[in-house]
């Protein structure tokens, strides 16, 4: 029989990799897997429960709230509150950061995206969360916003979970990625998918592909090569369904800017920065066309930025689009 490791036994064998560890960013993980358990369980209960729809009121990019985005961020509020090794959250869901009074002097602070794929959640179609970790700058006390606005690069773990066809918690400190499948026989997400890595060439792109006429004439020629090329198209419209699906099969995903919205729809903080630390850690890359998503300044908590990630392959051809484009653009 094979032998199971349960993502709490993982996490604390990980632990020994780290010499000067407290416990304390083990003890965050396994809190953060405790919330998504109960999400999972709440998510698939959708449509029987009166926990579809929308919530009335609006997140701070003013999109619309479902009753499931504020139910998965509440949970997941209450779990860091209790777990004391977090002294501030930053949420989609909340226009600013929340400080945790009981454990105001905790080490870390936590950046999530609650509920991802909004649109999806009625549907029955994969959503998923999706969680950052940082050690806080500021001194002990109150955390502070610049304990939030770091770059990608200074994160010492991310991953998300997608509520699919099963449920999935994937995650890096900065040693490779592991996934973890949720086996609701014993409540417990089980080691399924050892130190992912993530195919160097790809063969399907990813981008809401009805905005073709939105897009800058860059992202036009990729997806316009990617065609010609061959490649097969897919677009969940949930950004971790596609990641997850980038992540395992290769290929790309893309939200580019657009002349509606310059900096695309995606949140750097709490979206593009997990998941880009997530693609690195599997050997791709993720770009904003002309910078390293992780090495990009954050000014505010719900900035926005165009973003392109997954195989290598693709990622280098679209930045080499983009730079041969400049540079004609700067000669003429
Ligand atoms: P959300 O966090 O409110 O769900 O919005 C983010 C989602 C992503 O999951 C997905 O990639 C994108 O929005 C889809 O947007 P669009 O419908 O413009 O393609
Ligand atoms: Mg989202």
């Amino acid at each position: 029989m094979n032998t199971i490791i349960t993502l709490d036994e993982f996490i604390i064998q990980r632990q020994k990799d780290f010499p000067y560890a407290t416990g304390e960013l083990s003890g965050l993980l396994r809190d953060i897997g405790l919330a998504s358990k109960i999400i999972s369980r709440e998510v698939n209960k959708a449509g029987l429960a009166d926990i579809s729809g929308q919530a009335g009121t609006e997140n701070a990019s003013g999109e619309a709230v479902q009753k499931l985005d504020v139910l998965a961020d509440n949970l997941l509020i209450s779990c860091l509150q209790n777990s004391g090794e977090c002294c501030g959250i930053a949420s989609e869901e909340n226009t600013t950061y929340v400080p945790i009074q009981k454990s105001k002097n905790a080490k870390y602070v936590v950046l999530f995206d609650p509920l991802d794929g909004s649109s999806n959640i009625d549907v029955n179609v994969s959503i998923g969360t999706i969680f950052a970790i940082y050690r806080r700058v500021s001194d002990d006390g109150e955390c502070e916003l610049k304990d939030f606005l770091q770059d990608g690069v200074e994160q010492v773990a991310s991953g998300y979970v997608v509520y699919g066809s099963s449920t999935m918690l994937v995650y890096t400190t900065g040693k490779g990625v592991n996934g973890f499948t949720l086996d609701p026989s014993i409540g417990e997400f089980c080691l399924s998918h050892r130190d992912i890595t993530i195919p160097e060439k790809g063969k399907i792109y990813s981008i809401n592909h009805s905005a073709f006429y939105k897009f800058d004439e860059n992202t036009q020629q990729f997806i316009e090569e990617c065609i010609k090329n061959g490649c097969n198209f897919r677009y969940v419209g949930s950004m971790v369904a596609d990641v997850h699906r980038t992540l395992i099969k290769g290929g790309i995903f893309i939200y580019p800017s657009t002349s509606s919205s310059p900096n695309g729809k995606l949140r750097l903080l709490y979206e593009c920065n997990p998941l880009s630390f997530i693609i690195e850690q599997a050997g791709g890359r993720s770009t904003n066309g002309t910078q390293r998503i992780m090495e990009l300044e954050a000014t505010e908590l719900h900035q926005r930025t165009p973003i392109f990630m997954g195989s290598t392959d693709m990622v280098d051809r679209v930045e080499e689009i983009i730079t041969t484009n400049s540079k004609v653009m700067t000669k003429s």
